[in-house]
Protein backbone atom coordinates (compact mmCIF):
# COMPACT_ATOMS: atom_id res chain seq x y z
CA UNK A 1 0.00 0.00 0.00
CA UNK A 2 2.96 2.08 0.22
CA UNK A 3 3.55 2.72 -2.83
CA UNK A 4 0.22 3.40 -4.27
CA UNK A 5 -0.59 6.61 -6.36
CA UNK A 6 -3.16 8.76 -4.90
CA UNK A 7 -5.06 11.61 -6.33
CA UNK A 8 -7.83 13.56 -4.52
CA UNK A 9 -11.00 14.66 -6.76
CA UNK A 10 -12.36 18.33 -6.04
CA UNK A 11 -15.76 19.07 -7.55
CA UNK A 12 -15.80 22.94 -8.12
CA UNK A 13 -18.59 25.58 -9.02
CA UNK A 14 -17.69 29.32 -7.31
CA UNK A 15 -15.44 27.99 -4.89
CA UNK A 16 -12.73 30.94 -5.84
CA UNK A 17 -12.51 31.93 -2.07
CA UNK A 18 -11.90 28.07 -0.83
CA UNK A 19 -9.85 26.76 -4.12
CA UNK A 20 -6.43 28.80 -3.09
CA UNK A 21 -6.64 27.77 0.66
CA UNK A 22 -7.43 23.58 0.05
CA UNK A 23 -5.22 22.84 -2.24
CA UNK A 24 -2.20 23.80 -0.05
CA UNK A 25 -4.08 22.51 3.29
CA UNK A 26 -4.20 18.93 0.94
CA UNK A 27 -0.73 19.19 0.31
CA UNK A 28 0.63 19.80 3.76
CA UNK A 29 -1.73 16.28 4.80
CA UNK A 30 -0.67 14.04 2.21
CA UNK A 31 2.28 15.59 0.51
CA UNK A 32 2.12 13.05 -2.06
CA UNK A 33 -0.94 12.73 -3.46
CA UNK A 34 -2.27 14.76 -6.90
CA UNK A 35 -5.28 17.29 -6.87
CA UNK A 36 -7.69 17.03 -9.62
CA UNK A 37 -10.25 19.82 -9.83
CA UNK A 38 -13.36 19.31 -11.76
CA UNK A 39 -14.80 22.63 -12.27
CA UNK A 40 -17.84 23.61 -14.50
CA UNK A 41 -16.50 26.96 -15.50
CA UNK A 42 -17.32 28.76 -12.62
CA UNK A 43 -18.45 32.63 -13.58
CA UNK A 44 -16.20 33.45 -10.15
CA UNK A 45 -12.70 32.15 -11.90
CA UNK A 46 -12.04 29.42 -9.97
CA UNK A 47 -11.07 27.23 -12.90
CA UNK A 48 -8.33 29.94 -13.98
CA UNK A 49 -7.40 30.27 -10.05
CA UNK A 50 -6.31 26.44 -10.78
CA UNK A 51 -4.84 26.30 -13.90
CA UNK A 52 -2.48 29.07 -12.70
CA UNK A 53 -1.53 27.05 -9.89
CA UNK A 54 -1.35 24.11 -11.95
CA UNK A 55 2.10 25.85 -14.26
CA UNK A 56 3.96 26.08 -10.94
CA UNK A 57 2.58 22.64 -9.31
CA UNK A 58 2.81 19.89 -11.25
CA UNK A 59 0.61 17.92 -8.41
CA UNK A 60 -2.71 19.91 -9.26
CA UNK A 61 -4.66 19.35 -12.64
CA UNK A 62 -7.71 21.57 -14.04
CA UNK A 63 -10.42 19.07 -15.73
CA UNK A 64 -12.52 22.03 -17.41
CA UNK A 65 -16.17 21.44 -18.13
CA UNK A 66 -18.79 23.35 -20.49
CA UNK A 67 -21.55 24.55 -17.66
CA UNK A 68 -22.86 23.94 -14.43
CA UNK A 69 -23.64 19.50 -14.89
CA UNK A 70 -24.15 19.14 -11.21
CA UNK A 71 -21.49 17.00 -8.56
CA UNK A 72 -22.45 13.43 -10.10
CA UNK A 73 -21.67 14.45 -13.76
CA UNK A 74 -18.23 16.10 -12.48
CA UNK A 75 -17.68 13.25 -10.08
CA UNK A 76 -18.06 10.61 -12.96
CA UNK A 77 -15.70 12.88 -15.39
CA UNK A 78 -13.28 13.28 -12.82
CA UNK A 79 -13.54 9.54 -12.03
CA UNK A 80 -12.54 8.17 -15.64
CA UNK A 81 -9.54 10.81 -16.36
CA UNK A 82 -8.14 9.38 -12.73
CA UNK A 83 -8.71 5.85 -14.04
CA UNK A 84 -7.02 6.44 -16.85
CA UNK A 85 -4.39 7.91 -15.55
CA UNK A 86 -3.78 5.00 -13.60
CA UNK A 87 -4.23 6.14 -9.90
CA UNK A 88 -4.30 3.33 -7.40
CA UNK A 89 -6.25 5.06 -4.89
CA UNK A 90 -8.91 7.82 -5.50
CA UNK A 91 -10.46 10.23 -3.15
CA UNK A 92 -13.25 12.89 -3.23
CA UNK A 93 -14.32 15.47 -1.10
CA UNK A 94 -15.74 19.16 -1.45
CA UNK A 95 -14.02 22.21 -1.66
CA UNK A 96 -15.54 24.28 1.32
CA UNK A 97 -13.76 22.72 3.92
CA UNK A 98 -16.83 20.82 5.15
CA UNK A 99 -14.55 17.91 4.42
CA UNK A 100 -11.33 18.99 6.70
CA UNK A 101 -8.37 17.88 5.16
CA UNK A 102 -6.84 17.26 8.75
CA UNK A 103 -9.32 13.32 8.51
CA UNK A 104 -7.21 12.67 5.10
CA UNK A 105 -4.92 10.77 6.89
CA UNK A 106 -7.71 8.35 8.70
CA UNK A 107 -10.08 8.02 5.32
CA UNK A 108 -7.21 6.56 3.54
CA UNK A 109 -6.34 4.41 6.34
CA UNK A 110 -9.31 2.86 6.32
CA UNK A 111 -8.55 1.08 3.23
CA UNK A 112 -6.67 -0.98 4.64
CA UNK A 113 -9.23 -2.91 5.50
CA UNK A 114 -12.08 -1.96 3.17
CA UNK A 115 -12.51 -1.25 -0.28
CA UNK A 116 -14.57 2.01 0.18
CA UNK A 117 -14.22 4.61 2.99
CA UNK A 118 -16.90 7.21 3.96
CA UNK A 119 -15.91 9.66 6.12
CA UNK A 120 -18.65 9.46 8.40
CA UNK A 121 -20.88 12.34 10.37
CA UNK A 122 -23.22 9.55 12.24
CA UNK A 123 -20.74 6.96 13.59
CA UNK A 124 -19.62 7.10 17.01
CA UNK A 125 -17.36 10.01 17.20
CA UNK A 126 -18.26 11.29 14.44
CA UNK A 127 -20.59 15.07 14.22
CA UNK A 128 -22.01 17.90 12.56
CA UNK A 129 -21.06 21.26 14.02
CA UNK A 130 -23.63 24.00 14.88
CA UNK A 131 -26.70 22.41 13.28
CA UNK A 132 -30.21 22.97 14.14
CA UNK A 133 -32.13 20.12 15.34
CA UNK A 134 -34.08 20.42 11.83
CA UNK A 135 -31.58 19.88 9.56
CA UNK A 136 -29.71 16.97 11.99
CA UNK A 137 -33.54 15.47 11.85
CA UNK A 138 -33.91 15.76 7.76
CA UNK A 139 -30.05 14.56 7.13
CA UNK A 140 -30.82 11.76 9.86
CA UNK A 141 -33.87 10.96 9.18
CA UNK A 142 -33.29 10.66 4.83
CA UNK A 143 -30.57 8.36 5.52
CA UNK A 144 -32.36 5.99 7.67
CA UNK A 145 -34.74 5.91 4.94
CA UNK A 146 -32.47 5.40 2.17
CA UNK A 147 -30.54 2.41 4.50
CA UNK A 148 -34.46 1.20 4.87
CA UNK A 149 -35.12 0.52 1.69
CA UNK A 150 -31.36 0.30 -0.25
CA UNK A 151 -30.36 -2.29 2.48
CA UNK A 152 -27.08 -1.04 2.30
CA UNK A 153 -24.96 -1.17 5.60
CA UNK A 154 -23.78 2.60 5.48
CA UNK A 155 -24.98 4.94 8.17
CA UNK A 156 -24.23 8.30 6.53
CA UNK A 157 -25.43 7.20 2.91
CA UNK A 158 -24.89 10.86 1.94
CA UNK A 159 -21.43 11.81 3.19
CA UNK A 160 -18.97 12.96 0.27
CA UNK A 161 -15.72 12.78 1.69
CA UNK A 162 -14.68 9.39 0.34
CA UNK A 163 -11.85 7.11 -0.94
CA UNK A 164 -11.85 4.11 -3.68
CA UNK A 165 -9.66 1.56 -4.44
CA UNK A 166 -9.45 1.70 -8.49
CA UNK A 167 -11.18 -1.66 -8.76
CA UNK A 168 -14.31 -0.52 -6.97
CA UNK A 169 -14.48 2.58 -9.54
CA UNK A 170 -13.24 0.10 -12.21
CA UNK A 171 -16.21 -2.53 -11.59
CA UNK A 172 -19.15 -0.02 -11.32
CA UNK A 173 -20.62 0.87 -14.99
CA UNK A 174 -20.10 5.02 -14.13
CA UNK A 175 -21.94 5.68 -17.04
CA UNK A 176 -25.31 4.65 -16.41
CA UNK A 177 -24.72 6.67 -13.05
CA UNK A 178 -27.42 9.06 -12.94
CA UNK A 179 -28.00 10.87 -9.44
CA UNK A 180 -26.79 14.81 -9.80
CA UNK A 181 -26.97 15.42 -5.88
CA UNK A 182 -27.15 13.68 -2.22
CA UNK A 183 -28.23 10.98 -4.52
CA UNK A 184 -25.49 10.61 -6.45
CA UNK A 185 -23.51 9.42 -2.90
CA UNK A 186 -26.04 6.97 -2.42
CA UNK A 187 -26.30 5.05 -5.21
CA UNK A 188 -22.12 5.18 -5.79
CA UNK A 189 -22.51 3.34 -2.63
CA UNK A 190 -25.46 1.19 -3.59
CA UNK A 191 -23.54 0.55 -6.44
CA UNK A 192 -20.34 -0.81 -4.75
CA UNK A 193 -22.19 -2.77 -2.31
CA UNK A 194 -23.67 -4.70 -5.00
CA UNK A 195 -20.95 -5.54 -6.72
CA UNK A 196 -19.49 -7.17 -3.23
CA UNK A 197 -16.99 -5.01 -2.19
CA UNK A 198 -16.46 -3.49 1.57
CA UNK A 199 -17.41 -0.06 2.78
CA UNK A 200 -16.39 0.96 6.31
CA UNK A 201 -17.16 4.38 7.91
CA UNK A 202 -14.68 6.34 9.69
CA UNK A 203 -15.10 9.31 12.40
CA UNK A 204 -15.17 12.60 10.91
CA UNK A 205 -16.70 15.94 12.04
CA UNK A 206 -18.18 18.20 9.68
CA UNK A 207 -18.48 22.06 10.04
CA UNK A 208 -20.40 24.01 7.73
CA UNK A 209 -18.74 26.36 5.36
CA UNK A 210 -17.42 29.83 6.03
CA UNK A 211 -16.65 30.93 2.86
CA UNK A 212 -18.80 31.38 -0.84
CA UNK A 213 -22.32 30.14 -0.87
CA UNK A 214 -24.08 26.29 -1.08
CA UNK A 215 -25.16 25.19 -4.76
CA UNK A 216 -27.58 21.67 -3.05
CA UNK A 217 -30.94 23.04 -3.58
CA UNK A 218 -34.42 21.33 -2.94
CA UNK A 219 -34.94 19.56 -6.59
CA UNK A 220 -31.94 17.97 -5.26
CA UNK A 221 -33.69 16.75 -2.07
CA UNK A 222 -36.62 15.44 -3.95
CA UNK A 223 -33.96 13.40 -5.98
CA UNK A 224 -32.62 12.17 -3.11
CA UNK A 225 -36.43 10.81 -1.75
CA UNK A 226 -36.86 9.05 -5.49
CA UNK A 227 -33.67 7.51 -6.02
CA UNK A 228 -33.46 4.64 -3.78
CA UNK A 229 -37.11 3.48 -4.73
CA UNK A 230 -35.52 3.42 -8.61
CA UNK A 231 -32.41 1.97 -7.62
CA UNK A 232 -33.85 -0.82 -5.35
CA UNK A 233 -36.57 -1.79 -8.03
CA UNK A 234 -33.93 -1.66 -10.95
CA UNK A 235 -35.85 0.92 -13.20
CA UNK A 236 -31.96 1.83 -13.76
CA UNK A 237 -29.48 -0.80 -14.82
CA UNK A 238 -26.63 -1.65 -12.76
N1 LIG B 1 -18.17 20.72 -10.81
C1 LIG B 1 -19.25 20.94 -10.06
N2 LIG B 1 -19.10 21.06 -8.72
C2 LIG B 1 -20.22 21.28 -7.97
C3 LIG B 1 -21.52 21.40 -8.53
N3 LIG B 1 -22.40 21.62 -7.52
C4 LIG B 1 -21.68 21.64 -6.37
N4 LIG B 1 -20.37 21.46 -6.62
C5 LIG B 1 -19.25 21.37 -5.67
O1 LIG B 1 -19.55 20.26 -4.84
C6 LIG B 1 -19.11 20.49 -3.51
C7 LIG B 1 -20.31 20.38 -2.55
O2 LIG B 1 -21.25 21.40 -2.85
P1 LIG B 1 -21.88 22.34 -1.72
O3 LIG B 1 -22.46 23.52 -2.39
O4 LIG B 1 -20.87 22.62 -0.64
O5 LIG B 1 -23.03 21.42 -1.17
P2 LIG B 1 -23.59 21.37 0.33
O6 LIG B 1 -22.41 21.18 1.24
O7 LIG B 1 -24.52 20.21 0.33
O8 LIG B 1 -24.26 22.67 0.55
C8 LIG B 1 -18.45 21.86 -3.52
O9 LIG B 1 -17.06 21.71 -3.70
C9 LIG B 1 -19.11 22.53 -4.72
O10 LIG B 1 -18.31 23.56 -5.28
C10 LIG B 1 -21.63 21.27 -9.97
O11 LIG B 1 -22.71 21.36 -10.55
N5 LIG B 1 -20.48 21.04 -10.66
MG1 LIG C 1 -20.79 22.21 1.37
Amino acid sequence: MADRRIVIVIPTYNEAENIGLIIPAIHEVVPAADILVVDDSSPDGTGRIVADLATTDPQVRLLSREGKQGLGKAYVAGFKDCLARGYDVIVQMDCDFSHPPHFLGDVLAGLERADVVIGSRYVRGGETEDWPLKRKILSMGGNLYARTILGVPVIDLTGGFKAWKREVLQAIALDEVGAAGYAFQMEMNFRAHRKGFRIVEVPITFPDRTRGESKLGSGIFWESLKMPWRLRFGARKR
